[in-house]
């Protein structure tokens, strides 16, 4: 069966500084997705933070909502078939030495915090980002 699926996608600040945005952005279009809306912004500490909620108890919280709102991101709504599951497996492992070859992560991630790329992780996760970053 066939379900069309939206999910949320971020170009994280290293790969923004890296001017990564258009190569990013080109591998999603050569694997089918669709960018339904993006924006780019930079988020205050504390909008991380709600952002990155589910989190909140892990040892590395704090300097990963240090790191989101480090530098600009480009937030996207990605749209294909099981865009969700899709993405996931483009991204690659949250790793990047432990993502497989062709993956996102791996071609441009540096270390398993700068991994250059967020992607909601279920359906129901991406309903919630999309709505954190596009309801208006
Ligand atoms: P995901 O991004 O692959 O879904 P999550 O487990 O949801 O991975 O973690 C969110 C983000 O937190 C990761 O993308 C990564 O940047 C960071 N992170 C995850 N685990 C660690 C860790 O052990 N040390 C430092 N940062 C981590
Ligand atoms: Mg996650």
């Amino acid at each position: 069966m066939s379900s069309l699926e939206q999910t949320l996608s971020i170009i994280k600040p290293d790969a923004v500084e890296r001017n990564l945005i258009e190569e990013i952005k080109q591998e999603f279009k050569k694997n089918n997705f669709t960018i339904l809306k993006e924006k780019k912004i930079k988020l205050e500490k504390q909008e991380a933070e709600k952002f990155y909620k589910v989190h909140q108890t892990k040892p590395f919280y704090n300097d990963l909502c240090s790191y989101l709102s480090s530098g600009p991101i480009v937030v996207m709504v990605l749209e294909s078939e099981n865009a969700v599951l899709k993405n996931r497996e483009l991204m690659g492992a949250t790793d990047p030495t432990k993502a497989e070859e062709g993956t996102l992560r791996k071609k441009f991630g540096i270390s398993i915090d700068k991994n250059s790329v967020h992607g909601s992780d279920s359906l129901e996760n991406a309903r919630i980002e999309i709505d954190f970053f596009f309801k208006d």
